[in-house]
Parts: structure tokens; C-alpha cells; sequence
């Protein structure tokens, strides 16, 4: 069986610092570029600055505008189209949205997942309509997209093209929504993420007695198991009767078998196994402070390697302790996991801790790093990866990226930024 949400080489164990926000204010050089953003930052006060997230994007927006002027001059693919800072996308907080944006984003997603795949059914018989697509990508490439050099860029690609395809294949125009753990770390559910109306994500499963040894999330950590704690059908809110149709290839959850084949049709209910105790131990603020202040991770192999996970020192990353907070059916499999709706707010703020990270360091020196191989925990061992290495999609889109094209979210393809 495979580790879970692995985790690669291991990094030394460190403590973790409480979140750095000691420092008085945001720099302020920038501020009145900033202002010049359509969508522009609260004024920074420190009162409405609890976990210190205000401070730290200010910060690395105003490192932005200076490295911007460095940027879009022209070079490699989709460079040069010009990304202009008062016209950039914001992608925002999910518990920001109006509740009309949260109706027209869950509503655009089942759009989606109404319209039809482009996959050749001969190839991959479970895609059967257009969300499928990218839950079968990601099921192809698995072994080779996480543990792995090309882990942040892909997913950074990934959640993109998927940002695009409600915008232009269901007309969604509101902001990308990202997951801001901290903000349900207390209490996953019922919370403004998932709850029970109309304006969430969707509930919790049914409470059916799941796992009784415990969930695993890979290396040794295991999630005791809870009464309480779902594992059955969502029946609540805009994905009640969502249609899962691809995976569980490695399934956490006990109540559903694999699929028959890896890219077979196994239609059945969205299942969740909310985990209350993830939540609260692995993914609070100073989890993704420490990320991003501690000098430990302040080059990307360790980097990347403590956020998604480190499991042979026994801790799960924010990037999988997200996934298991949502747990269940494709939610805890690592390979279809993009079957469950709520994965693309969560990978929206792995892509967030990311572009903070890249930011928080004036220089730049963080654009261009690159560590790892090219196939999962290096097994089987494979050559590192180089920012070279081109990222496919298959039947989502023909248009491929080196690495390199993705590293900036204002250059190449993209164009955004979190606020
Ligand atoms: C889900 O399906 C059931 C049975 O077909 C139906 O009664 C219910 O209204 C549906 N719920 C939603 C949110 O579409
Ligand atoms: C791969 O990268 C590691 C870490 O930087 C380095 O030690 C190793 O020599 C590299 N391997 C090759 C074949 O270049
Ligand atoms: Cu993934």
C-alpha cells in the first residue's frame, strides 16, 4: 500500500515559532501603489490582524510591485502579454465572498460537472462529464506530481485551468475562493466552509461508524476514530447529490472499496469524514507561519517537503492535514481527491502559501528554486526535476508550460494575486 500523502526526504524537526508577527507594521513603501489595486487591501490595522496573515500580505504585495517591474519583459512562453497590477485578478477568502458569488461559484461547478468530458471514453471510461476530466489528470499523473519537484507548479496550473473552465465554460466571474484553514481549525463543521445551507461547501457525511482502527494519513499518523465524525453520503447543501464517478484508487475511508480499474466508472455518493482533531492540531496559523518565517524552510526543498507533509517526523503538513480535515470519499484518496468539491479551495491556499512565501523574500531568489525528482518520494529513483520540465494536461487542455512559465502568478499564463 502506498504512504498516503507521503512525504519525502525528511527534514529535521523544528519547533514550531510562534507566528512571526512581532515586527510593528506592513513596509509601507508601497502603499500607495498598492491603493492603486482595483481591488485594494483593508488599511492595515493590527487590531483586525489576529493571526497576522494582514501583515504578511501587505508585505508581499509591496515586494510585488517592486519585483513586477523586473518581470513580463517578453521572455518564454506567455510571457510578455502583460500583466498589469491594476487589472490583476484577486483571489480572496472564501468567508469573503458575498453569498451571491458562493451561489454562482458552487452553482458553476455543477455546471461543470453537467457538461461533457473530452477524454475518449476508450481511454477514460470514468470521465463522464467535464469536472471528471480534471479528477482523471490528476488520477494519471499522481505518481508523478506529488512528492516531486513539479508539486507546487502543477497544482498551481492545475486549480488555474480549473478557475478558467468556470469562468469560461459556466460563466462563473466572481473571485477564486481560497480556504484559509485557520479560519475552521476550532470547528471544520458546521463552519463557514462547510455547513449545512445553501452558502457553504456542503456538510459532513452521514454519521456512519467508519475506521474503527483509525484513519491513516501516512507514515505513522493515524486519526483516532470519532463518533460523530461523518463518513457517510453529504446530503447537504449545493453538492448533496453530487455524482463521484472516478477513483478511490487508495482509499482512507473503510466503507468504500477501490474502484475496479484505476480509470474506470464507479459512480457513487460524495462522502465525508470531517476530522475535527486535524483541523485543530495540524492546521492553525502558526502551521503556516512557521512556513514562512522560520529559516528552516526558507529554501524549497524543505519548503515544499514540510508543507505537504513530513511524515517520517510524524507531521502531516497543512497540505495534508487539509485534505484529511475533509476526509471520506474521494477526499481522503490521494490520486482522485479532486473529485471533492471543497479541493480546489483547499489547493487555492496551498497555491496562496506558496506565492507568500515566493513574495516574503525582497530579492526574488525564491522564484527560480526547484528540488526533488520527478517521480513520487523518488520511488522508483528518477533524475531531478528542472524548471525545464514541461507540465501536460491532458484532455483539460492541449497547451502545455515549463516549469518556469509558472513560477510567477503575474507572469506566463497567469495573472492574480491573494488579497
Ligand atoms: C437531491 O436528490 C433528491 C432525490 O432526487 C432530491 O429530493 C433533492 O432535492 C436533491 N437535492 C439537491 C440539493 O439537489
Ligand atoms: C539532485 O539534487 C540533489 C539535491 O540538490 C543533489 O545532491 C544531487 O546531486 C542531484 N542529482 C543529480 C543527478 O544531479
Ligand atoms: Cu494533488
Amino acid at each position: 500500500m502506498l504512504s498516503k500523502w507521503l512525504l519525502g526526504t525528511a527534514v529535521a524537526v523544528s519547533t514550531l515559532v510562534p507566528a512571526s508577527v512581532a515586527a510593528p507594521g506592513p513596509k509601507k513603501a508601497d502603499l500607495n501603489t498598492i491603493n492603486l489595486l482595483k481591488d485594494s487591501l483593508p488599511p492595515y490595522d493590527p487590531s483586525q490582524d489576529e493571526d497576522g496573515f494582514l501583515k504578511l500580505t501587505y508585505d508581499a504585495v509591496a515586494n510585488l510591485v517592486e519585483q513586477k517591474k523586473n518581470l513580463g519583459k517578453g521572455k518564454g512562453k506567455g510571457k510578455g502579454k502583460g500583466c498589469d497590477l491594476t487589472k490583476v485578478k484577486v483571489r480572496r477568502n472564501w468567508k469573503t465572498l458575498s453569498n451571491e458569488d458562493k451561489k454562482k461559484y458552487t452553482s458553476a461547478i455543477n455546471c461543470l460537472h453537467s457538461k461533457p468530458s473530452r477524454y475518449d471514453p476508450a481511454v477514460v471510461p470514468g470521465a463522464l462529464n467535464r469536472y471528471d476530466d480534471f479528477v482523471a489528470v490528476h488520477i494519471i499523473q499522481t505518481r508523478t506530481i506529488h512528492a516531486t519537484a513539479n508539486f507546487l507548479h502543477w497544482h498551481r496550473y492545475f486549480i488555474w485551468l480549473f478557475e478558467e473552465a468556470l469562468k469560461e465554460e459556466c460563466g462563473y466571474n466572481g473571485p477564486f475562493p481560497y480556504w484559509h484553514w485557520p479560519d475552521t481549525a476550532s470547528q471544520p463543521y458546521p463552519s463557514i466552509v462547510f455547513n449545512d445551507d445553501e452558502f457553504g461547501l456542503g456538510g459532513n457525511g452521514e454519521n456512519i461508524p467508519h475506521n474503527p482502527n483509525g484513519t491513516p494519513m501516512g507514515g505513522g499518523l493515524i486519526i483516532i476514530p470519532v463518533e460523530g465524525s461523518g463518513g457517510g453520503c453529504v446530503t447537504t447543501g449545493p453538492f448533496a447529490n453530487f455524482t463521484v464517478n472516478l477513483g478511490p484508487i487508495a482509499p482512507t475511508l473503510d466503507l468504500v472499496p477501490p474502484a475496479p480499474e484505476t480509470l474506470a466508472a464507479n459512480p457513487r455518493c460524495l462522502r465525508r469524514a470531517i476530522s475535527q482533531w486535524t483541523a485543530s492540531t495540524w492546521t492553525t496559523a502558526p502551521h503556516i507561519t512557521d512556513l514562512l518565517v522560520n529559516p528552516a524552510y526558507a529554501t524549497i526543498g524543505p519548503f515544499q517537503n514540510r508543507l505537504q507533509g513530513d511524515f517520517p517526523n510524524l507531521y502531516p503538513g497543512v497540505h495534508a492535514a487539509g485534505h484529511f480535515t475533509i476526509g471520506g470519499d474521494p477526499g481522503g484518496d490521494l490520486f482522485a481527491a479532486p473529485g471533492d468539491p471543497a479541493f480546489w479551495v483547499h489547493h487555492a491556499q496551498v497555491d496562496r502559501v506558496w506565492w507568500l512565501w515566493q513574495l516574503l523574500e525582497p530579492s526574488g531568489a525564491r522564484f527560480n528554486q526547484v528540488a526533488g525528482t520527478i517521480t513520487m518520494l523518488n520511488n522508483p529513483p528518477s533524475r531531478n526535476g528542472t524548471l525545464e520540465d514541461v507540465i501536460e494536461m491532458g484532455a483539460i487542455t492541449d497547451v502545455t508550460y515549463q516549469m518556469k512559465d509558472l513560477v510567477s502568478t503575474v507572469d506566463g499564463p497567469f495573472c492574480y494575486i491573494y488579497l
